[in-house]
């Protein structure tokens, strides 16, 4: 009794992280990049700027169980489902590949890279997930939810975000992600197995340095303060 009622209080006196996901549609990569900017200016101080550091541009096709990559690891979710044996264009394995324009066959998914080539690509399974130590993250999806799937967005904290179904074949769409606390995992969840998208331009928003406080020093002189005085004493116990 008393432990449920100690479990019950700290779940009410905890702080719940408070996480947004935000999905944006598009017209084109232009289009895209204007909502990504808009993005930024609406959720951040200009000092942060642009900063994509994962454009899948110098990866082998796999296709991987895990990946990693800098802006975390993407791994297949225990549980994910490969791509339909019968209706799937990919290799029908339950994992997740890196594709450019020359070797996908999938129609509608493709590099938003300026003068790039490749992306991640789900290769139609049904779990992906990124675990991640950033509180902070953006990028690019390509044609979601365009044959009979719902994809879903959800983070380690169980915020969800889910795109529409029937959109059209070789949409895009931006997605920024802002939490107060370390995301943990953002997760891909999608109800088709024959309905997978792509994944390009992961960027995350660089902290200013962090400047040490002034109510530290006062801090350390007490502690060396105190230093002195027992070491004084200790000699005077010694004598
Ligand atoms: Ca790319
Ligand atoms: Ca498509
Ligand atoms: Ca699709």
């Amino acid at each position: 009794m008393k432990s449920t009622l100690l479990v019950l209080l700290a779940a009410l006196v905890a702080p719940a992280s408070s996480t947004t996901i935000t999905i944006m549609p598009a017209s084109g990569i232009a289009d895209a990049v204007t909502a990504r900017s808009n993005w930024l200016a609406a959720n951040f101080d200009p000092d942060y700027t642009l900063n994509v550091t994962e454009s899948f541009e110098n990866y082998l096709y796999g296709p991987y169980p895990a990946l990693l990559s800098s802006i975390g690891t993407f791994s297949v979710m225990p549980g994910s489902q490969p791509g339909d044996p019968l209706q799937s264009n990919g290799d029908k394995t339950n994992r997740f590949a890196i594709l450019n324009s020359s070797d996908s066959p999938y129609i509608g998914r493709f590099n938003t890279t300026p003068g790039g080539k490749g992306w991640l690509d789900s290769n139609d399974i049904t779990q992906l997930q990124l675990t991640t130590s950033l509180s902070n993250t953006y990028f690019f999806m390509t044609d979601v939810d365009d044959v009979d799937g719902l994809l879903t967005l959800k983070t380690a904290d169980g915020t969800t975000a889910s795109f529409q179904m029937h959109l059209p074949d070789g949409s895009i769409y931006f997605v920024g992600i802002t939490s107060d606390a370390p995301l943990g995992t953002i997760s891909w969840l999608n109800s088709s197995t024959n309905d997978g998208f792509g994944l390009d331009d992961f960027g995350k928003i660089e902290e200013p340095p962090e400047v040490p406080e002034p109510a530290s020093l006062p801090t350390a002189a007490a502690a060396l303060i105190a230093i002195i005085f027992f070491t004084k004493m200790k000699r005077r116990e010694v004598m």
